[in-house]
């Protein structure tokens, strides 16, 4: 189903591992899709790092979608880009990668949501539900309430919940009308586990 129930993001400042690493991690555990999220190192390490991502995930049937840089997106032959709201436009993305591309858009309210639907998108992520350590500078907390308020504006589109998801309380965020609950922390941590923590989410999902 698309998007997956779980939705594994990297980090590589969080566990030490390049892209590549994870990638082989998650998508060895079964991860149909995984998104490259990097915020720190110099695109050329991360254009090198996310392109032997990109060649492991095809042997693994794994899709990859790039964070944030559609010029890398194109450049990689990325799966797709997940934007933010201080991105490039989804339109301008979608002109650019083309209509085959998945394209994620990133919102924090109600009203952003209700905007994103009108775009050429593939899903939207709503965040962060609850307070989050992995993103710098993060919106408010939107809660289960807020999940509740985007699935009730949007209809059926694809949702994606983002925020402080863990074992603990990922089926009260999919009760709430996520399609698919994406995570860093709670699956990259600590990262010897990788393997274990998506096998065991997904085990009950
Ligand atoms: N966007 C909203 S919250 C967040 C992003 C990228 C970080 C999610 O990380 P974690 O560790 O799953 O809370
Ligand atoms: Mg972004």
């Amino acid at each position: 189903m698309f998007p997956p129930r779980i939705y594994p993001i990297t980090d590589s400042r969080l566990t030490g591992l390049s892209h590549r690493l994870q990638v082989e991690a998650l998508a060895t555990a079964g991860a149909k899709l995984v998104q490259l999220r990097e915020k720190h190192a110099a695109p050329r390490d991360f254009f090198e790092d996310a392109g032997a991502a990109i060649r492991i995930a095809r042997t693994l049937g794994t899709k990859i979608v790039i964070n944030d840089r559609v010029d890398l997106a194109l450049a990689l032959g990325a799966d797709g880009v997940h934007l933010g709201q201080d991105d490039l436009p989804p339109e301008t993305a979608r002109r650019i990668l083309g209509s085959g591309a998945i394209i994620g858009f990133s919102t924090h309210s109600v009203d952003q949501a209700i905007s994103a639907i009108e775009k050429p998108i593939d899903y939207l992520a709503i965040g962060p539900v609850f307070p989050t350590r992995t993103k710098e500078d993060p919106d408010d907390v939107v809660g289960l309430a807020g999940i509740r308020a985007v699935r009730a504006a949007i209809g059926d589109f694809p949702l994606v919940a983002i925020g402080g998801i863990d074992d603990g309380n990922i089926t009260d965020v999919l009760d709430a009308g996520a399609d698919s609950a994406a995570l860093i922390s709670a699956l990259l941590v600590p990262p010897d586990a990788i393997i274990e923590n998506y096998s065991r989410l997904m085990s009950r999902f």
